[in-house]
């Protein structure tokens, strides 16, 4: 069977975290008005499907992932007709726009939690999970992604209420049908207005094992895939989802996928299944993640993302799709986490966007990755702004690690990587604002900035704008099959893509050492692109990356 054509298989994601990408007014708070102004900027380098990351009412627990009213734009952000205005400005230029869902849990200061919380007999109780303590604690040994209990005890009531993630994001009850129905109405209102889909935050969390078991698994990743994702009634949630909403309108959904693995991918994704369009898979993104999570670094190699890669694609076969990303808001930068920052920035960027530009699925680039923004280092736990991160600061400082050993991983691990501003030149804030930007400026803004990148033919950016350009333009690369060529150097990464008579040959080299290929199997090949211009035949130069059309009868 082929692979079914679909607008949201042809088309790239380009993610937005608002907070961090540009401010119109001076608060040092990124903006709706602030994204409008850079739309041409995004249309120029050749993006077409916008993720916006919340926009939401929120108190900013988590930066908009704890919403407080999913009808309304957070002032900070601007205006319901600033919203508007930029979901026009995005579709008359021919892209589209998909929202952050988070329905997993609200945020505590959502009215629904207010009344539930109010009393134990509130008509808004079984929103949320409520259960009694057990020996003078929690209902279960259930921890939070954020550190600590995943259940917070309400003195009035003497009961607990879950959350998964921070004590301000109570999880919601999808048992109860009253919220199920509240979910569907906030949707269908978004796509009502014209917005193309969503990405749905921690989806496959939303199903709960009613027995509230406590939790046996060696890892918090396996407490993940056992305990909170993969529920018993998750695949009737997200069916009904599609039913009563989704199936209405042409629109995509990508899915989070925390917990959902290979074997049951298919699950979520299967063309015929009727859930969603396609995930985020975090198998790679989670390497590296210990026992206790990313604070717990265990070391990971090329080949856990070869295989990684590999399992995905045969597990999908022609039926699911994935989205192919190397970071986001929730990661490290790519650049520094799986390539070179220092000296082979440019070249392993370049490399790292040529992986992500060719493999199968729907491409997503983080802001400020198509200039190769790396990780930032804070000196002093004061400069960190992710709940995340101050928390488990506090955990394993109080477990006795030092403090600097704690803001050494988190410079390498954390979130907050991700979340100093779009660098757009090098004036003042790197151009991001007027004020004082609401987390410091990565200092080498300077030289890694937009302004920088378009008056540079050999930069980042036009690298990204041209396999852009290219991906658009070759089905081979879209929809075509992918073969690996095993190679003797385990610091190269040969696959081919073949659809139809189109075939590219994409050789990588994703090491900082000169190292062997065998590309004698392909005599008939045309280079089609490359970060480097002195090649050797049989050598790659380090993060060298070449794409070549194949010549096939
Ligand atoms: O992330 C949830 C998640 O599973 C991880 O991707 C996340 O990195 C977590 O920090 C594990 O270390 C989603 C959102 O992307 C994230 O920003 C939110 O904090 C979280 O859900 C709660 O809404
Ligand atoms: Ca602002």
């Amino acid at each position: 069977m082929e692979v079914e054509k679909k607008w949201w298989k042809e088309q790239v994601i380009y993610q937005i975290y608002p907070r961090s990408f540009n401010d119109s007014n001076g608060d040092g708070i990124g903006d709706i008005p602030g994204i409008i102004s850079q739309l041409d900027y995004l249309k120029y380098l050749g993006v077409d499907i916008i993720w916006l990351s919340p926009i939401y009412d929120s108190p900013n627990d988590d930066n908009g992932y704890d919403i407080s009213d999913y009808y309304n734009i957070h002032p900070e952000f601007g205006t319901m007709e600033d919203f508007d205005a930029l979901l026009s400005g995005l579709h008359i230029r021919g892209m589209k726009l998909i929202m952050d869902v988070v329905v997993n849990h609200s945020s505590d200061e959502h009215e629904w939690f207010k009344k539930s919380i109010a009393s134990k007999d509130s008509d808004h109780r079984n929103y949320y999970y409520w259960k009694p303590g057990k020996n003078g604690g929690p209902p279960n040994n259930w921890q939070s992604f954020f550190g600590g209990s995943a259940w917070e005890l309400d003195p009035k009531s003497g009961e607990y209420y879950l959350h998964i993630f921070s004590k301000k994001q109570p999880d919601l009850n999808w048992e109860n049908e009253k919220v199920r129905n509240e979910i569907y109405k906030i949707l269908a209102f978004w796509l009502d207005k014209g917005v193309n889909g969503f990405r749905m935050d921690v989806i496959p969390l939303i199903s709960k094992r009613l027995e509230f078991a406590d939790a046996t698994q060696p890892t918090f990743g396996k407490v993940v895939e056992e305990v909170y994702s993969n529920g018993p009634r998750v695949h009737e949630f997200i069916k009904e989802i599609n039913e009563r909403v989704l199936s209405k309108y042409d629109v995509m959904t990508v899915g989070e996928g925390p917990g959902i693995s290979k074997d049951v991918g298919l699950n979520y994704v299967g063309h015929d299944r009727g859930e969603l369009n396609m995930i985020f898979h975090l198998d790679h993104m989670f390497l590296g993640f210990g026992p206790r999570g990313r604070f717990d670094q265990l070391p990971y190699n090329w080949n856990d993302i070869k295989r990684i890669f590999k399992d995905w694609y045969v597990s999908m076969g022609t039926s699911g799709w994935v989205s192919i990303f190397l970071d986001n808001h929730d990661f490290a930068r790519l650049v520094s986490r799986f390539g070179n920052d220092k000296e082979f920035r440019n070249e392993s960027s370049k490399m790292l966007a040529m992986l992500i530009l060719t493999m199968r699925g729907t491409p997503c680039i983080y802001q400020g990755t198509e200039i190769g923004m790396t990780n930032v280092t804070f000196n002093k736990i004061e400069d960190f702004k992710d709940l995340e991160t101050l928390n488990f600061y506090k955990e394993f400082t109080n477990e006795g690690m030092a403090p600097d050993e704690f803001i050494g991983i988190a410079n390498e691990n954390g979130r907050d990587n991700v979340r100093t501003p779009i660098q757009w030149s090098g004036a003042d804030n790197g151009g991001f604002t007027d004020g004082k930007p609401w987390i410091a400026m990565n200092p080498n803004y300077n030289e890694i900035n937009v302004e920088a990148a378009l008056s540079d033919k050999q930069s980042i950016f036009y690298f990204y704008k041209e396999l852009l350009h290219l991906r658009k333009n070759a089905p081979a690369l879209i929809y075509g099959e992918w073969d690996v060529i095993d190679q003797e150097s385990e610091n190269v990464y040969v696959y081919t893509r073949k659809f139809d008579k189109n075939a590219y040959l994409i050789v990588l080299n994703h090491s900082d050492e000169h190292s062997a290929v065998d590309l004698n199997a392909f005599s008939a090949k045309l280079l089609v692109m490359s970060n480097y211009n002195n090649r050797m035949k049989d050598v790659l130069i380090p993060w060298e990356c070449r794409l070549y059309k194949l010549m096939i009868n």
